[in-house]
């Protein structure tokens, strides 16, 4: 018999592990911060290898359950959650994983180091990482709209380090009418003394174990469309620990994140409180998904990195034609794809939140708030469409291991497979980057700081990448005219292709500007470093950056024929 047994791959200290966080981080913070920063970090990446992929793994294989009904006949609609599910909370909220953002120890800086905390947290967490987003948004939209005697409530819970103390947010936005044309919520909201009572049916409530949730709600009366809803901020609980008037239906029974709960309620006259003024709730919303958005793009980076790291891994430890695959020239240069693919959306989402991290500070510079408003929807939808694109390669790269369930590949690519569904799909996006740029005039600011970006290349080995992020760049500008001239049913066609351009450029002069100054960085002038960051950067710039399709009448008649027929 052969005894041959293969090696899988060994995950290390995820901080330790990934020298593009540490150069980053040494880049975007001050000498002192940085300093300060890192041994909690890696301390904390630590934490990931010691308990938080075992806990993570337990919360997977013991998966919520609703209990609609006690021993006794009596309706009590539980969801049971696992024990390592709530020591993930407990975790998440000693470690900071909300309040860092808000507590802004760190400055402007304060949203870099949460987010450089969830990004290792992420793979390892069973999706903890969903009600944390939530937790962050509704915190956010309360921080922004909710009055004195609110914030009071619900920010000393969202906020809290304590575990006894802390909270999770829901957010219940989708109905059965829909999860991205929210302006049919049929949920309505009537005035009861001094708080409201809404009555309707949510179709996927996400975090739904969480004691708090931000909702939307038409109160009686109130204008049709999305302008008349309303923000409400519901408690699920009453004092002795039973539902206020709310029926869960079902759990989900999801693809992936198996071990996060999101259900179906129907609300039988459930008390919540207005937040803000009323109606344009959907504005107000926007608040709190803008930030999962941003959470997802960071999710998407820190899918990508897993999957990149267990298949390199496997690659060294794997012989195949007598070689280790890592070796063998085809497979390496599909892990330097991926790898590219992966430097250039941890730039992209990393730069997210450092522009939210200024802005939340009052020190953003003029155009960066458009700017921030224009790349989050570029950055989640972009980033999730790459890690699905770079998880099913790395699942590939393990041949049949990585199609079974027990080496955790499957997990991963499920878990990643939400990416682009959950908080706006591709196209739902995409039409919100033409919003953005109509409404919040974004598309200047974006021109403005990549050309800024690009005038503070020097390196000679980087120029001429510099000039084709310069030409893609003329053609968006170019593509952009067009889409102003043209119907705006042309500019919902191409919307896609254009939010894919915006994507690429911006994180070419990204990756660019970062390899400037490695190359400038005295601590760097002979750290052969620079030299790859060079090469990944210019990679990137050598791939098809931006064109525009022609999509003009008859290339719409078209792809009505081609629909015709099918399939
Ligand atoms: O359903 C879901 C669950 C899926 C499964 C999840 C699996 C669970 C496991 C997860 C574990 C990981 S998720 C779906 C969540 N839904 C969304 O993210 C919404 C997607 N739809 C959109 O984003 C749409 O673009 C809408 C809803 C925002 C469109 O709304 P409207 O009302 O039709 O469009 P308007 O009229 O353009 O926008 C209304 C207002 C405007 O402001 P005012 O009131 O001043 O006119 C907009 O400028 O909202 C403003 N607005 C924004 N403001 C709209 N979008 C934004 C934005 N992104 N930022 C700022």
């Amino acid at each position: 018999m052969d005894g041959f047994v293969q090696a899988g791959p060994v995950l290390g200290n995820p901080f330790a592990d990934d020298p593009l966080l540490q150069a980053y981080l040494r880049w975007r913070l001050p000498a002192d911060l940085q300093e300060t920063l890192a041994p909690g970090l890696l301390a904390f990446g630590q934490r990931m290898v010691d308990e938080v992929q075992g806990l993570g793994r337990q919360a997977e294989s013991h998966p919520p359950r609703l209990v609609p009904y006690s021993a006794w006949g009596e309706r009590i609609d539980q969801i049971e959650i696992s024990g390592a599910w709530k020591r993930l909370r407990d975790i998440a909220a000693a470690e900071g994983l909300v309040s860092i953002g808000y507590q802004r120890a760190e400055g402007a800086f304060s949203r870099l180091h949460q987010f450089a905390r969830l990004y290792l947290f992420h793979p390892d967490s069973a999706w903890f990482t969903c009600p944390l987003a939530m937790t962050d948004g509704a915190a956010r939209a309360i921080e922004e709209f909710g009055d004195d005697q609110l914030k009071d409530r619900a920010l000393s819970h969202l906020l809290s380090r304590n575990p006894e103390q802390f909270w999770t947010a829901g957010q219940w936005m989708t109905e059965r009418s829909g999860g991205s044309d929210v302006s049919r919520t049929g949920t309505t909201a009537r005035k009861q003394g001094g708080t409201y009572l809404l009555t309707g049916s949510k179709w996927f409530t996400s975090a739904t174990d969480s004691p708090v949730a931000l909702t939307l709600a038409r109160i009686e009366g109130a204008a049709p469309g999305s302008a008349g809803l309303s923000l409400f901020y519901v408690e699920l609980f009453d004092e002795t620990g039973r539902l206020r008037n709310i029926r869960i239906e079902r759990l989900k029974d999801k693809l992936g994140s198996r071990a996060m709960p999101p259900a179906e309620l129907i609300l039988e006259g459930t008390p919540a409180t207005l937040v803000g003024d009323k109606s344009h709730g959907v504005r107000k919303m926007a608040s709190l998904f803008n930030l999962t958005r941003l959470h997802n793009s960071v999710a998407a980076a820190s899918s990508m990195r897993r999957a990149l790291s267990l298949a390199k891994d496997y690659a060294a430890r794997r012989q195949a034609f007598g070689r280790p695959l890592i070796e063998l020239p085809a497979h390496a240069e599909t892990l330097a794809c991926m790898q590219v693919e992966w430097e250039g959306n941890f730039h992209f989402a990393f730069h997210l939140a450092l522009l939210l991290g200024r802005q939340e500070a009052g020190e953003a510079a003029e155009g960066e708030a458009a700017l921030l408003r224009l790349l989050t929807p570029v950055a989640k939808l972009y980033s999730a469409k790459q890690a699905v694109a770079g998880v099913a390669e790395a699942m590939e790269s393990f041949g049949g291991a990585g199609y079974v369930e027990d080496t955790g590949i499957p997990a991963l690519m499920r878990d990643t497979l939400v990416l682009p569904i959950w908080e706006g799909t591709t196209n739902v996006l995409a039409l919100d980057v033409l919003r953005a740029m109509e409404r919040d005039g974004a598309f200047e600011p974006f021109v403005e700081d990549v050309s800024l970006r690009l005038r503070r290349v020097k390196a000679e080995p980087l120029l001429e990448s510099a000039r084709r992020v310069r030409r893609a760049l003329e053609a968006l500008q170019e593509g952009r005219k067009r889409m102003d001239g043209s119907e705006p049913e042309y500019a919902e066609a191409m919307a896609r292709s254009f939010a894919y351009g915006l994507a690429r450029v911006y994180t070419g002069s990204l990756l660019l500007e970062f390899a400037s100054w490695l190359a400038a960085d005295g601590a760097h002038g002979t750290d052969p470093r620079h030299l790859r960051a060079g090469s990944v950067a210019n990679r990137w710039c050598r791939e098809n950056l931006f064109t525009l399709p022609e999509a003009d009448l008859a290339h719409r008649k078209a792809s009505a024929a081609i629909l015709r027929e099918k399939p």
